[in-house]
């Protein structure tokens, strides 16, 4: 019995001397007392030396010393999971964050911004207006006549449930609504998504952006109108910048022109994308036809107004050296992320 007592000490000894800070050591005193031949079954093995009057105390010493052996193994492992959680809380906030990568705005977005922006200087405002239109809005109010190509199904998106509604073929129809308000003056410009029916290829799209302007008063003239275009392409397209006007025709304008720049490429010597000519077309232009103002409700004995209208693509693509317009609506960003900073 004696022997047991020497033995118990000496292992109990064991027990509060071994050192248990991380979970490999937990694995280890589990294997070295509490294991399958650990210590504490060792211990059980020394009843055989017990004298038969002595098994109950001595059980009762060994049971001690079995639940003095767990109690440390629970313990301990308590411990190493409060641990764990408390490292998962240990956040530091004041750490700076992942960076997020810088986007670029689109280049229609960019081009339409810089068009805009120079228009805005001169005192336009930005006007909006639905994509989705009926005829009035789109054709009858800007005089064209009823045989007009644009009217046919095959240049125009007309809407299933409804002949008299289409896709809009220009952002005229924004100018028209202003005008329907029946507020003069008005001076606006008119960005927006406009769709025709063309077959798709890398130079054309069925749909596209445009840029119109209007600007309507007492006594506008067609200086007004040449004045604003030039002061407009020598802010877009620096000062050494020269223009033409050429005649052409518009429904919807009286007399109409369309305006070229010299070749912002060559600057005007000649190139591929001037065509050897060193001008380029930008935009078409005229005063406003008194059947579109009367059809408007504005007399057009007291008013008069220029307006014009310029697509984006395909300067984008001549200023971004982009060669295919598609590539504008395929949202593929490594086609994107090359306008960044642009
Ligand atoms: C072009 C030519 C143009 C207009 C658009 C317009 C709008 C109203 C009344 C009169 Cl409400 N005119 N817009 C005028 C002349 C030309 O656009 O080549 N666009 C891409």
């Amino acid at each position: 019995m004696q022997e047991l007592k020497d033995k118990l000490a000496e292992y109990r000894a064991e027990v509060d001397a071994f050192v248990i800070e991380n979970a490999q050591q937990l694995e280890e005193y589990r294997i070295k007392f509490l294991g399958t031949k650990g210590l504490v079954k060792a211990a059980f093995g020394e009843m055989r030396t017990v004298a038969p009057e002595q098994k109950r105390d001595a059980g009762q010493l060994l049971n001690e010393f079995k639940l003095a052996a767990e109690a440390k193994y629970e313990a301990a492992k308590e411990g190493a999971t409060r641990n764990e959680q408390e490292a998962t809380d240990d956040l530091d906030l004041t750490l700076p964050g992942d960076a997020i990568e810088m986007g670029a705005r689109h280049p229609i977005t960019l081009m339409r911004n810089r068009i805009v922006s120079i228009f805005q200087r001169l005192g336009f405002a930005v006007a909006d207006g639905p994509e989705i239109e009926d005829d009035w809005h789109n054709f009858t109010a800007l005089n064209l006549p009823d045989n007009h190509p644009a009217r046919d199904m095959q240049d125009t998106f007309y809407i299933h449930q409804n002949p008299d509604w289409l896709l809009r073929t220009h952002t005229s129809n924004i100018q028209i609504r202003e005008m329907m308000k029946g507020q003069l003056p008005i001076r606006i410009i008119c960005p927006g998504r406009v769709y025709r029916n063309e077959t798709i290829s890398a130079r054309s799209h069925c749909f596209f952006h445009q840029v119109e302007g209007l600007y309507i008063d007492e006594n506008v003239s067609f200086a007004d109108l040449k004045q604003t275009l030039y002061f407009f392409v020598r802010e877009m397209f620096g000062h050494d910048v020269k223009v033409r006007f050429r005649p052409s025709y518009f429904p919807f304008t009286e007399p109409s022109a369309e305006m070229d720049v010299t070749c912002f490429i060559c600057g005007g010597g000649g190139c591929r994308i001037c065509k050897g000519t060193g001008w380029v077309e930008i935009l078409g232009c005229g005063m406003v036809h008194p059947a579109v103002l009367e059809n408007c409700g504005i007399d057009s004995e007291k008013y008069t107004g220029f307006a014009f209208g310029m697509g984006i693509e395909r300067p984008a693509m001549l200023l971004y050296d982009v060669n295919d317009i598609r590539l504008f609506s395929e949202n593929d960003v490594r086609f994107l992320r090359q306008f960044k900073g642009a």
